[in-house]
């Protein structure tokens, strides 16, 4: 594996100031060593830069619409580099709405190499808002709806195709926090929700197996690990934590099982918050799990 750390220090799509000191806490958790000391050659590509957080209130169902196009512009176009290299890109955000940027480069590589994509999107939320929808305006509750085609055009053709995915190739895990029209929207466009209840009554093991079914020797792997996926006891330093996510164990297995596919080809890693962490150690968690993403194992498996 070669692998690409592309920062992205702006919390533009958040509800809460802080996601933008979200690269340099993975950095001071020892992110790019870590993963090294496992056979992983990395190549931190230091940060992007992009406009600044104005801080204003929602137009037309949308806050800071131009400054988010302009860092996924910047995202989209470092992700898409780092793919051309044949390399795995590994977006440390920054809000989750830069997964638009990140997944709609993905998707137009895939497209290009004749490859099927698979996105796991690890979240509390189902980022499925639309301007019509959304109780916020905040472009981090719109990345999926934006990625199948439902948004601005400048978020949804960035890409160059829209929709970038279709749903069918998206896997939703952890979610436990669903807006009310949202809730429809997602049940209209037959989004594939593994939510908590489907943990808790099946089990992560089944519940991966069902996320992971289907992928081929041919098939790009994205993981889009929004850190409020975890729970909130464990992974505090998050800006809209949600009580009941999975456990230390259920996140691991959730890694080790992505991990033992051998078909991750991306990785967003996004909405940690280390204004609101508790001596870095979301980040430190997220490192932990992120290694196992990379194939930690506790022993030998085959
Ligand atoms: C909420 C929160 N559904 C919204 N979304 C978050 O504002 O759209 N997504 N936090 O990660
Ligand atoms: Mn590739
Ligand atoms: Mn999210
Ligand atoms: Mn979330």
């Amino acid at each position: 594996h070669r692998v690409s750390l592309i920062g992205a220090p702006t919390d533009i799509g958040a509800g809460a100031r802080g996601a933008s000191m979200g690269p340099e806490a993975l950095r001071v958790a020892n992110l790019g060593p870590i993963l090294a000391s496992h056979g992983v050659a990395v190549a931190d590509r230091g940060n992007l830069s992009g406009p600044a957080n104005p801080w204003q209130a929602a137009q037309a169902g949308y806050r800071h619409l131009p400054e988010v196009v302009a860092w996924n512009q910047a995202v989209h176009a470092a992700v898409a580099a780092e793919l051309a290299l044949d390399r795995l890109p590994i977006l440390l955000g920054g809000d989750h709405c830069l997964a638009i940027g990140s997944i709609s480069a993905v998707a137009r590589h895939c497209r290009t190499l004749g490859r099927k994509l698979r996105v796991l999107w690890l979240d509390a939320h189902a980022d499925f808002n639309t301007a019509e929808l959304t109780p916020s305006g905040n472009l981090h509750g719109m990345p999926v709806a934006c990625l199948c085609g439902h948004g601005p055009a400048t978020l949804t053709d960035l890409g160059g195709l829209n929709p970038a995915l279709p749903p069918s190739a998206l896997r939703s895990i952890g979610i436990r926090s669903v807006d009310a029209g949202e809730k429809r929207f997602v049940h209209a466009a037959g989004l594939e929700v593994f939510d908590m209840r489907y943990i808790d009554e099946m089990g992560m093991r089944h519940t991966m197996t069902q996320a992971l079914a289907g992928l081929d020797a041919q098939t790009h792997l994205h993981v889009s690990f929004d850190v409020d996926f975890l729970d909130p006891d464990i992974a505090p330093g998050v800006g809209t934590p949600v009580r009941g996510g999975p456990t230390y164990r259920e996140a691991q297995l959730c890694m080790e099982m992505i991990a033992d596919t051998g078909r991750l080809g991306s990785l967003d890693v996004v909405e940690l918050n280390p204004a609101l962490d508790v001596r870095n150690r979301t980040a430190e968690l997220a490192v932990d799990l992120i290694e196992s993403l990379f194939g930690k194992s506790t022993l030998m498996r085959d």
